[in-house]
């Protein structure tokens, strides 16, 4: 190969960084939880005010876990939560700490979103055999 593949191909993996930097990190200013580490289902909470914080959840493929959302506000706009991936649509009473447990099958993302899908979060799951656990 000669110099000028050299930089293509560094021009082109610094792109696929910053793409992906940019989705999971930047776009939406959030923050990033997972579940932690040893809990079956593992547990995250979410809290619900105006929005999801964390909008962003990084999960575990085939494994179950907890998504508690915490919801502070009350405008209708936030009062239903869908994962329409998983058929789920529930309703967060505010004040209130609602569970819904979902097991992502594959690596992928998964949205959520509320009842009029102003809302938005992701759940990431990430193949858990790039982190050497079964
Ligand atoms: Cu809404």
């Amino acid at each position: 190969m000669n110099t000028t593949d050299w930089i293509v191909i560094a021009a082109g993996l610094a792109a696929i960084g910053w793409v992906n930097w940019y989705f999971f990190f930047a776009s939406r200013g959030v923050a990033v939880a997972a579940p932690a580490v040893g809990g079956s289902p593992g547990e995250v909470v979410i809290t619900v005010d105006g929005g999801y914080s964390p909008a962003l959840v990084r999960v575990k493929a085939g494994r179950p876990v907890r998504l508690i959302f915490d919801r502070k506000d009350t405008s209708s706009c936030s009062e239903e939560v869908v994962f329409p991936d998983f058929g789920i649509r529930k309703f967060l009473p505010t004040g209130k700490r609602t569970p819904i447990d979902i097991t992502p099958a594959e690596p992928g993302r998964y949205e959520f979103m509320c009842g009029m899908s102003m809302l938005h979060g992701t759940v990431i799951a990430d193949d858990g055999k790039s982190e050497g656990e079964g």
